[in-house]
């Protein structure tokens, strides 16, 4: 099945679908996405990382949880599949994929979906609008980087913290300097270097298409990212879609912090959902770089407005007593594109 999964778009599997070899799938998958190709000409890919995703899902045998998703970036460029980050945006057509192709029942006028990211380990709650037990993806809510309204689907999320590092600050610190640029390491849910627009020589409030034009800014934060790996508990991320480079700036128009992401060679057309909740994450972190440009609101159950090319993605952060941070929650929506058979 074909769906937009919030501001992304990609090919829905059950998971018995697809080989079971994983270098079988990926060629499958890359085949099928036409990589690696920069127009992805001979295949399904949207020629951007953000429309090249794939979903793989199967009933879950985990206690209270519903399904397993497996989240696969398809590289456009290169000829790989990596399975080394969660996509928020893709997960928010998992619990709509499920009931659709019949791995759990709705339950009434709303479905509480529980997913387990295979990638990470952690688990998402999403609900999806089934009125008559059926799926309906139409609806009032709206999301920055879609146009017209949808069906609301919220995830919400916890226990995110190092999903992918280990820790929430792998370094240790709020503050790390690398290449001469004061940057947080920070995962909560997402491996992100969170690092001031100002201080690698851009304002922040440049256009996705300015960003990717701008070739010796790319070189500086790839050679940070190169760095970082290691101190990320990441390894070598030279073929890894993590980190993301996250570049903060305050907020014009009225939301907690501003955002320009690369994801991590092509900006981001506006932010990806667990991009989002780290960055904000990131702006709660005293002695932070973000902490620095950001507004933030009061009170212990915080609406960080993340505002990013095309927008804002609004974060409900609940935190501890401590000032952890407990659950987080971003409101998605997603439509069901095609349903058939895909050739690789
Ligand atoms: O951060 C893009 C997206 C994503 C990932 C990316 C995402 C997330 O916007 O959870 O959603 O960072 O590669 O789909």
């Amino acid at each position: 099945m074909w769906m937009r999964g919030g501001t992304s778009k990609g090919a829905y599997f059950l998971k018995e679908d697809l080989p079971g070899d994983t270098a079988a799938r990926d060629a499958f998958l890359l085949g099928m996405m036409g990589s690696p190709d920069p127009r992805q000409i001979d295949g399904m890919g949207g020629a951007d990382p953000l429309t090249s995703k794939v979903a793989v899902v199967s009933r879950s045998v985990r206690e209270g949880i519903d399904v397993d998703y497996l989240f696969l970036q398809v590289f456009v460029d290169k000829a790989l599949v990596s399975d080394s980050q969660n996509c928020g945006n893709i997960l928010a057509g998992i619990g709509p994929f499920a009931i659709e192709r019949g791995l759990i029942m709705a339950t009434g006028e709303e479905t509480r979906v529980s997913i387990f990211m295979e990638n990470t380990g952690q688990i998402a709650v999403a609900t999806v609008q089934t009125p008559g037990g059926v799926v309906s993806y139409v609806g009032d809510a709206r999301i920055d980087g879609v146009p017209g309204s949808a069906a609301p689907i919220p995830l919400a999320f916890r226990d995110t913290a190092g999903s992918s590092c280990g820790a929430l600050l792998p370094s240790g610190q709020a503050c790390d300097v690398v290449n001469g640029v004061r940057v947080t390491l920070i995962d909560n849910g997402m491996p992100c270097v969170v690092m001031k627009a100002e201080d690698v020589g851009v304002t922040g409030y440049e256009s996705r298409e300015e960003l990717d034009d701008a070739t010796a800014l790319k070189t500086t934060i790839e050679a940070i990212r190169l760095a970082v790996g290691e101190r990320m508990n990441l390894g070598d991320v030279a073929d890894k879609s993590v980190p993301k480079m996250m570049l903060v700036a305050p907020p014009r128009s009225g939301g907690a912090v501003t955002v320009r992401s690369f994801i991590p060679h092509r900006a981001h057309a506006s932010i990806g959902v667990l991009g989002a909740v780290s960055v904000a994450t990131a702006c709660l972190i005293e002695g932070s770089p973000a902490a620095e440009v950001a507004s933030i609101p009061a009170g212990t159950r915080k609406t960080l407005s993340v505002e990013h090319p095309t927008g804002e993605t609004s974060c409900v952060i609940e935190l501890d007593e401590a000032g952890a941070v407990k659950t987080a929650a971003v409101l998605r929506t997603a439509r069901k594109l095609m349903d058939g058979k895909v050739f690789a």
